[in-house]
């Protein structure tokens, strides 16, 4: 199993980290800590001596009663610092739901669209689909960052089998629109409009997601859920976060998102070593890369 994307093919035969950087001043966990292009920049390339295989960069915060950006507000913050992602070797995603940010970022030769909102703006679907060859991942979530959590409760059926649904009904209308299966990945939106326990179901349950045929990304790292088993503050769920990390790829995710890329490699390591993945067996450095428009296969 691969991910195309712009530049690299990413191979998927052993699970990948993918570096948060929040170019913003409110993130739930890390706002204001890289919200400056030198911090972000700085902060790409720790990611990546601590093992990144992709940078996922956004300028917007999707935590509920976060601010809502203008699409010059979030190009001012997040232009400079894909601008200085793109040239250090690895597939870079920018993290937006608005077109105009999707269609600068692809501008500036980023692989990978991350959309929370799954492509479902207006022209969204249309900007990663008049690409040749951009990544992108379709996330799940149950109405907007704004009310999702009060929709939680009374929002799902079976929630599996409706995240599931939902899923596959995106990826059906994206590859109506054009774009190939093979540069797609589904997300089951952890947190975005979900209780503790449907995150957990959709853990427990992560093979029935997987049956939808495209590689999973999954976003555990110091959400509310974790703080919520373990009763630890947002700064004190690292441990939490390296286990949710390792539980997702074990139950198949191909990419963990993660504000803690050096436990996290570290903990995808050991598991690998031990025979468990076929990671111990494959080279610690990112994807192949692959010059552009000619990685389709
Ligand atoms: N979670 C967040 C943001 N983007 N994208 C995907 N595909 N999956 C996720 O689970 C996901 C995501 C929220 O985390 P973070 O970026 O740290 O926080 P904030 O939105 O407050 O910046």
């Amino acid at each position: 199993m691969y991910w195309q994307t712009t530049r690299f093919r990413i191979d998927l035969a052993r699970p990948r980290v993918m570096g948060i950087v929040n170019v913003t001043p409110d993130s739930f966990s890390d706002g204001g800590l890289y919200g400056v292009p030198q911090a972000a920049i700085a902060h790409c390339e720790r990611l990546l001596r601590e093992g990144a295989d992709i940078l996922d960069i956004g300028g917007e915060s999707s935590r509920p009663g976060a601010t809502a950006l203008s699409v010059t507000e979030e190009l001012a913050r997040v232009r400079p610092v894909l601008q200085a992602a793109v040239t250090l070797g690895v597939p870079v995603s920018v993290d937006t739901c608005k077109p105009e940010v999707m269609r600068a970022a692809l501008d500036l030769g980023v692989d990978i669209v991350n959309d929370i909102r799954a492509l479902s703006a207006p022209q969204a679907l249309a900007t990663v689909a008049s690409h040749p060859a951009a990544g992108v991942c379709l996330m799940h979530m149950l109405g907007d960052p704004a009310t999702m959590q009060q929709q939680a409760r009374d929002g799902y059926g079976d929630v599996v089998l409706d995240v599931a649904g939902w899923l596959a009904a995106r990826l059906d209308a994206v590859c109506s629109a054009g774009i190939g299966a093979d540069r797609v990945v589904l997300d089951p939106g952890i947190g975005f409009g979900k209780a503790v326990e449907h995150n957990f179901a959709l853990l427990a349950r992560q093979g029935e997601l997987l049956a939808l045929g495209r590689p999973l990304l999954v976003g555990w790292s110091r959400k509310s859920s974790l703080g919520v088993v373990t009763g630890r503050a947002v700064g004190d769920r690292l441990a939490a976060s390296v286990a949710a990390a390792l539980a997702a790829v074990v139950r198949g995710a191909s990419v963990v998102r993660v504000h803690d890329v050096a436990a996290t490699v570290d903990a995808l390591r050991v598991w690998g070593a031990a025979g468990l993945s076929g990671a111990a067996t494959m080279p610690a450095a990112a994807a192949a890369p692959q010059p552009p428009g000619s990685t389709r296969s």
